[in-house]
């Protein structure tokens, strides 16, 4: 590793990880109630960041997950790491850069939910979301940070569309990391989890977040995002898009409708799981990578990993954080 004045986030790092991603975690300020941001009177604190959200939901099923980032000399990366560090994720390679800010986000309330726009399915029941991370300390990170023998000792990498918006330079860190990963023979999941405001035109997000999904073995966008990316109306033409291109396993979130997948062993569709309430669609496609990432991994049927992901995903769209609903491995037994 190289850098500059940097603290190492934790002495402890672990050998022979099942899955390492690269992202920032940002602290998320929720409002207390619906309606506009500025009218909240308080707020509940949390943890986002998508590449962190599926790290935690991993790591809750047992698996060992390292996350690479940078964070601020501030509480806020005090917050974040522990929290990662207490859901047992190896933090050795997030590293506290004093001088520099942690990433911010507030997210408003919907009185009533609908199925997940932000991520990626384009819902009615969207909620507003702030952001301050322009310049934060994860948009600061190189790619000759990259520790490779840690890195490659992996077996599988999980990158996202968000790391690479945040900067030149990142989007450099995450090519150089799945190039790595490639060349190291282990698997990549993608999700485009587009995010326009981070990007300065939809056509550079298209072509960026495009090149960097063929270069996965799993990629899984949301409806919207596929329709966005491909040109392509239908789950089954989105898929194919991805399919021409090399992919493996394309599956494509269909919201309460579940997911279609298409993989060399078939395709097909597997239904949603019925949600009671819709609190907050965000971090329900990082339940569903969650779900798919840790079946494909432990050898399940790209079927049922799928299924597994669907009912993480409903289960993450039940509260009000991101990382609530996501299941321990006890928890796992109780889908139907
Ligand atoms: O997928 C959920 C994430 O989008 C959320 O936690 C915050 O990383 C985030 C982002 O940039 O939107």
């Amino acid at each position: 590793m190289t850098g500059g004045a940097v603290v190492t986030g934790d002495a402890a790092a672990r050998e022979g990880l099942d899955v390492v991603t690269f992202g920032e975690a940002l602290l998320l300020l929720v409002a207390d109630r619906p309606g506009p941001i500025e009218n909240a009177e308080s707020f509940v604190k949390r943890t986002a960041g998508a590449e962190t959200n599926v790290a935690i939901g991993l790591a809750r099923l047992g698996l060992g997950v390292g996350w690479v980032s940078r964070l601020g000399g501030d509480s806020m990366a005090r917050y974040l790491l522990a929290t990662m560090r207490g859901e047992g994720i190896d933090c050795s390679h997030a590293r506290t850069c004093p001088g520099t800010r942690t990433g911010l986000m507030f997210k408003g309330r919907v009185s009533l939910g609908g199925p997940g726009g932000h991520s990626g399915q384009g819902g009615r029941g969207d909620p507003e979301i702030e952001y301050h991370r322009k310049g934060s300390a994860a948009s600061q990170m190189q790619p000759d940070e990259i520790d490779v023998p840690w890195l490659t000792s992996a077996r599988h990498l999980h990158a996202t569309g968000i790391f690479p918006a945040l900067s030149e330079n990142c989007l450099e860190t995450a090519q150089a990391a799945m190039s790595l990963m490639r060349g190291a023979g282990r698997t990549i999941s993608f999700d485009p989890n587009l995010r326009p405001m981070l990007w300065p035109s939809a056509e550079r997000m298209k072509e960026v977040v495009n090149a960097l999904a063929v270069q996965a073995d799993w990629v899984m966008p949301g409806v919207e995002e596929g329709r966005l990316l491909t040109g392509e109306s239908t789950p089954e033409g989105i898929a194919a898009f991805y399919r021409e291109r090399g992919v493996g396993l394309v599956t494509i979130k269909l919201g309460p409708e579940g997911a279609w997948f298409d993989c060399d062993a078939g395709r097909g569709l597997v239904a949603g799981y019925p949600v009671a309430r819709v609190v907050d669609t965000v971090g329900a496609g990082d339940g569903f990578a969650v779900g798919v990432i840790s079946g494909m991994l432990e050898g399940l049927s790209i079927e049922d990993a799928v299924r597994r992901g669907a009912w993480i995903g409903a289960r993450a769209v039940q509260v009000l954080g991101d990382t609530e609903g996501l299941p321990t491995r006890a928890q796992l037994a109780e889908q139907p």
